[in-house]
């Protein structure tokens, strides 16, 4: 989470000896790497413990099933009462359920990694930890490392600060080891160990006014409330020849697309038709209530050239007497067949698609649509309008040891670099 015009508060800090990323397969702040390779192998998972990790005499360990509603509103509320929040407690993510759902389960997930952690007498869900399973594909080396990705960790907030946290990690990492998997991806915006990437987040106001009114958004030097709403205005209709919301019948030119487009990072998911089907189309119809919205350019010929996706992930404002709820999107996955012309125009087209994509971003009443400095998001990011943001988001892989991959930023100042490809072709949710 990150706000607009910010000075970046993410300090790389020591970890501390006897901490617990200290004891992890990770590699720690002051260590280097020589060469990529895995930290621990286990060779036998007859080497894992197959009991489960001790919980404080009060808590016991349950499993989340997505698909029962009692046990799925257990977690909607823990997260919507305790998840992310900014730095000045001012807003929180406000997951919906079913943005929520829809991110806890593409094709392949495993059901029993959705851990949490109850009170044993009133039963109340007070933690919780999740694992989906990925396949990491480094391109460049050409290594597939079958791996998860951890998200949604979360502890009640009457409950912190006593290694709660270390527990689920702990856990989730003995079921995943069970099932053989020995590496993991995740993010955050604390520096834990050395991470393998670092992007900055940026932010395109689409109704700049709330976004002032709600302190995520600040007059720039010498203008006016109306010069600014002014500088950010969008046109109404789109302006791409072609362009409408994708259907399912698009997925097999989308993704003979995607997976070639895709070759221009270094660190991607494998993705088969059906996860990308997830991914892009999981969606209501053009109701405002949709999490992915995914839109295509079919040429007069019939030939997707380009498609753009974005999720609608909205916060929660907290403490504002006109404002609750701020509709803010994700930029998510993205090609163009444009990639094999000449940079310049490649670049154009970059800009326009997402100027465009911008545009249809007013008809889900979003107020601001953030993208990383991932992917070749840099290539559009002050064309478009955006403005870097306050916060960092930190790759880590576990038990693997990784040269640092190009993330967008200076890897020591954090400065932004326009017009140079990231290594980093995922996107989390
Ligand atoms: S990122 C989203 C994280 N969630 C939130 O920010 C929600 C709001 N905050 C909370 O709910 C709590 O503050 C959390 C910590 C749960 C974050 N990632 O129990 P504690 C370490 C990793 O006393 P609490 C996401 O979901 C920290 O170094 N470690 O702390 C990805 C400290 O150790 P030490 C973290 O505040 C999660 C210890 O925990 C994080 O009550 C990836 C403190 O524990 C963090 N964000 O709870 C998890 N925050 O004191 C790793 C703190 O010794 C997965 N810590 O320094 C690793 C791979 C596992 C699978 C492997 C399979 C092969």
């Amino acid at each position: 989470m990150s706000k607009e015009n910010g000075n970046l508060k993410n300090v790389e800090k020591e970890v501390k000896k006897g901490s617990f990323w200290s004891t992890q397969p990770v590699v720690n702040v002051g260590e280097t790497v020589d060469i990529e390779e895995p930290i621990n192998v286990i060779k036998d998972i007859k080497e894992v413990r197959q009991k489960e990790i001790t919980l404080p005499d009060e808590f016991e360990w349950c499993v989340i099933r997505i698909d029962n509603e009692t046990e799925f509103d257990d977690l909607h509320n823990l997260l919507d009462q305790n998840y992310v929040e900014d730095s000045d407690s001012a807003f929180r993510f406000k997951y919906t359920k079913d943005l929520l759902r829809w991110a806890l389960t593409p094709p392949d997930y495993e059901k029993t990694w959705n851990v949490g952690v109850r009170y044993k007498s009133s039963k109340e869900l007070i933690g919780f930890i999740s694992a989906l399973p990925i396949v990491l594909m480094f391109n460049k080396s050409k290594k597939r490392l079958p791996s998860v990705e951890i998200n949604f960790m979360c502890i009640h907030k009457s409950l912190r600060k006593q290694k709660l946290a270390i527990i689920l990690i702990k856990e989730i990492t003995r079921k995943v080891n069970l099932n053989n998997i020995q590496q993991a991806l995740y993010t955050g915006g604390l520096i834990l160990s050395v991470p393998i990437s670092t992007c900055l987040y940026t932010h395109r106001p689409i109704n700049w006014k709330k976004l002032y009114d709600v302190e995520f958004s600040f007059l720039h030097n010498n203008k006016t409330v109306e010069e600014m709403v002014e500088y950010y205005r969008l046109p109404d209709e789109t302006l791409i020849d072609g362009l409408r919301r994708m259907e399912i019948k698009d997925i097999d030119q989308v993704f003979d697309l995607f997976v070639k487009y895709q070759k221009r990072f270094d660190l991607t998911c494998e993705f088969n038709k059906k996860d990308l089907t997830h991914w892009l189309l999981n969606s209501k119809s053009n109701s405002k209530d949709n999490v992915i919205i995914s839109y295509v350019v079919e040429n007069k010929e019939g030939i997707i050239t380009d498609f753009f996706s974005y999720y609608i992930l909205p916060f929660a404002i907290l403490n504002n007497p006109n404002h609750s709820e701020l509709r803010t999107c994700y930029l998510f996955y993205y090609a163009t067949d444009y990639y094999k012309k000449p940079q310049n125009e490649y670049k154009e087209r970059l800009i326009f698609l997402i100027y465009n994509a911008l545009i249809t971003s007013k008809k889900y009443d979003v107020d601001v649509f953030n993208c990383l400095t991932s992917q070749d998001n840099s290539f559009f990011i002050y064309e478009t309008l955006f403005g870097l943001g306050n916060g960092l988001l930190n790759y880590y892989l576990f038990n693997f040891k990784l040269f640092p991959l190009y993330g967008g930023i200076d890897p020591k100042t954090k400065k932004f670099i326009p017009d140079k490809s990231s290594d980093i072709g995922i996107v989390f949710i």
